[in-house]
């Protein structure tokens, strides 16, 4: 591979005199050159070129296979190849942990780092190979079209977390794999910011004249409540039929896809019934009725009763109660959300069945692949992106330890001495939401139990009481005079990534997560098969005691503790992405959404970390295949002994500090001496190259 001259430095461990403005000028100037990429030793730090860059073609992937990740230059395929590597030649599993805030590039490093897996495979079995690969490819799309939304942040935000473990057989190929899915949006479903659009699969759905707009009476060109006043476009027409091609490719069967689609129909229809009230008090449902029961496969008259009323089993008897015209209205609204969440969960597991291998035909190594939201600071911020916080906390805090465990790790197995470096550990602000008993969550959930309603209000109070003296908590009525604290219903948590304002309107609501009986009852009761599929517990007894659900933020705290559990015991190779400006534009530069990035995602105090400990860290053998041209007693081979050895004499010959010799690899303290290294190499490579070609043309 040709050398590149280099731009700034590729790993930021070269970096002189660091300081944060040090470390942007560097970022900045290789972003200029078109060098999205960067290290902070084996971390890659990439930052959104928001343009297309002709750097991930087969022979750009052709470069990274098998080779170190300092003798290329930084890559996202660097990453993946690594982790192919230890899977292959250490048999580990490893993980790409992939962050930074909405819009920074992580889907799409997600989406590089599979398809490189997929096409770093052996010449065996090639068609099978094949196939896996292309299911696990394909179920991305159908991932997007169901997940991922046009937001004022970015275009296609992926509205739900994702974590993709990919299997290996035992030659190293992909075999299958397995999604776990993490709090879909589903507040967007009913409810969008000026700007932004629903879920993908609505407008392409409408994108075309297809059976399903036809059957329902749906048109593209007409305005629905739900989508607010964004329209199906040309790409959602394109976007559609590739959808619909993933899931045939994924053996989804043509009836299912049906279902699917009817579901979709359904809940955009669900936000066109009328609900209104009769002079003598009763709601009366109008406006789409006939379709929208039709689209979810239940009669009128079901669809009627459901919006208005429900049933309650008091005392061992079955009372009906109306609903007030806001009560039918929320249950519109909540079952709309609810079906299209549970569509979305039951998408996944189809999904996961479809490429899941039984665990006995694959050797026990996987890469796992985690693209999960970033951080979120909107102007109104709520339980959503409490909890999407949360979930960045908990994965900033395993960066911590996997970061300062691997190292420690890694030095004494190698026999060297090291002392730790001291940086804010964010446990006390995960603490801050999760501990059992005082923790936010738990607050949450004792109200939630309360057998009086309690509200949002009074929620806060609780929390204030409990909370109050806490470093990372605040709220309106803690602090009076804080002007960022407007409304009597704020209350701000100081992430690592800064503080955060929350209002708790809709709290309680969102995190009891409940939904009549009647409604579950309604779906299953569906002639969709696949919609009655979702809703098994609507064919429980309406007289079950059945136990109260645990909580959505109970649910999501377990999930990412089994995530972290997860992550814990593999290998860890991580990006982090950066949003160089807010308007999605290519070559645009903001300083300040730069700096804030590199300062909340730690990187400078990463880089210190890495150089506290030791600037590189390499192999005998690589050592000399890369530098044993500097020295007379290496080059071009050394014969009276190990490559241990031989790094002894070449680092002796060229009088190298501060050099440590571990078991197998060889340890550099300072960043100087390998920026003095990597200089001599560059400066010697193109007398070695004419010398090379004097050698093959027999001029010498
Ligand atoms: V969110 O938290 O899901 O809202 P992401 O996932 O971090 O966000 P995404 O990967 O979706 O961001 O990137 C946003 C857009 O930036 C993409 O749709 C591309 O248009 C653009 N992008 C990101 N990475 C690259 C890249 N390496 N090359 C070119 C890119 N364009
Ligand atoms: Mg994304």
């Amino acid at each position: 591979m040709a050398t590149q001259p280099e731009v700034g430095v590729s790993d930021f461990v070269l970096l002189d005199n660091l300081t944060t403005d040090k470390f942007i000028e560097n970022l900045h100037l290789r972003f200029q050159h078109n060098k999205i990429y960067t290290y902070i030793g084996e971390v890659l730090v990439s930052v959104n070129p928001y343009k297309t860059l002709d750097i991930y073609n087969m022979q750009h992937m052709a470069q990274y296979r098998g080779r170190e990740m300092f003798e290329v230059p930084p890559h996202v395929y660097a990453v993946a190849d690594a982790c192919q590597r230890v899977l292959r030649q250490q048999g580990r599993d490893t993980c790409v942990l992939i962050s930074g805030e909405s819009g920074s590039g992580k889907t799409e490093a997600s989406k590089f780092i599979m398809k490189y897996i997929a096409a770093n495979t052996t010449q065996l079995q090639r068609e099978y190979i094949d196939r896996v690969k292309n299911v696990l490819i394909q179920s991305n799309s159908i991932l997007e079209t169901f997940g991922n939304a046009k937001t004022n942040r970015n275009d296609n935000s992926s509205r739900f977390g994702k974590y993709m473990d990919i299997h290996f057989d035992y030659k190293g190929d992909p075999v299958g794999g397995h999604i776990s899915n993490y709090l879909l949006e589903k507040s967007r479903v009913v409810g969008l910011q000026p700007g932004e659009r629903n879920f993908h699969a609505f407008y392409q759905l409408l994108s075309t004249n297809n059976a399903y707009t036809k059957k329902y009476g749906l048109a593209s060109s007409a305005v629905y409540k739900i989508l607010g006043s964004e329209r199906a476009t040309a790409q959602d027409s394109k976007l559609y039929s590739l959808t619909n091609s993933a899931f045939t490719a994924l053996g989804f069967q043509q009836s299912v896809l049906d279902d699917i689609w009817s579901i979709v129909a359904g809940v955009i229809l669900l936000g066109e019934l009328d609900i209104t009230e009769t002079p003598e008090g009763e709601v009366e449902v109008r406006g789409s009725v006939s379709p929208c029961a039709s689209a979810l496969g239940v009669t009128v008259e079901q669809l009627r009763t459901a919006m208005g009323g429900r049933v309650l089993a008091a005392g061992g008897e079955l009372v009906s109660k109306r609903h007030s015209l806001s009560d039918a209205n929320y249950t519109r609204l909540a079952l709309a959300k609810a079906a299209y969440d549970r569509l979305f969960t039951w998408i996944v597991a189809q999904i996961n069945k479809a490429i899941e291998v039984p665990r006995d035909t694959y050797k026990n190594t996987l890469i796992g692949v985690l693209d999960i939201y970033g951080f979120e600071i909107f102007d109104t911020n709520s339980f959503e992106q409490f909890c999407i916080n949360y979930c960045n906390e908990k994965l900033q805090q395993l960066f911590i330890e996997l970061v300062l465990k691997q190292e420690q790790e890694e030095y004494a197995r190698e026999g060297i001495q090291w002392t730790p470096v001291q940086y804010f550990n964010n446990r006390v602000i995960c603490e801050l939401v999760d501990a059992p008993h005082a923790g936010i969550i738990a607050i949450m959930d004792e109200a939630a139990l309360n057998p009086t309603k309690i509200s949002d209000k009074q929620l806060l109070e609780a929390m204030d009481k409990r909370l109050n003296g806490h470093k990372h908590y605040t709220s309106r009525q803690l602090s009076p005079t804080d002007k960022k604290l407007k409304h009597g219903v704020d209350f701000r948590i100081t992430h690592y990534a800064g503080d955060v304002t929350y209002a708790i309107t809709g709290f309680m609501d969102k995190n009891k997560d409940s939904l009549w009986q009647d409604l579950k009852r309604l779906l299953h009761s569906s002639s969709n098969r696949s919609l009655a599929d979702m809703w098994p517990e609507g064919g429980d007894n309406i007289q079950k005691t059945s136990k109260r659900p645990p909580s959505a933020a109970t649910l999501f705290r377990s999930s990412m503790a089994a995530l972290v559990t997860g992550l814990q015991s593999k290998e860890p190779f991580y990006v982090r992405c950066i949003k160089p400006n807010p308007h999605q534009a290519p070559n645009t530069w903001d300083p300040t959404l730069v700096k804030h990035q590199v300062a909340y995602l730690g990187l400078v105090e990463n880089v210190r970390v890495r150089r506290a400990g030791f600037a590189c860290r390499v192999r005998y053998d690589r050592f000399l295949k890369r530098y044993k041209m500097l020295s007379q007693y290496t080059w071009p081979n050394f014969r009276a002994g190990t490559d241990r050895d031989a790094a002894l004499v070449l680092a002796r010959d060229l009088r190298l500090q501060d050099i440590h010799y571990g078991h197998t690899k060889l340890f550099i303290r300072s960043a100087k001496t390998l920026h003095s290294l990597e200089a001599a190499r560059a400066e010697l490579i193109p007398s070695i190259v004419i010398l090379l070609q004097k050698l093959w043309r027999g001029t010498i």
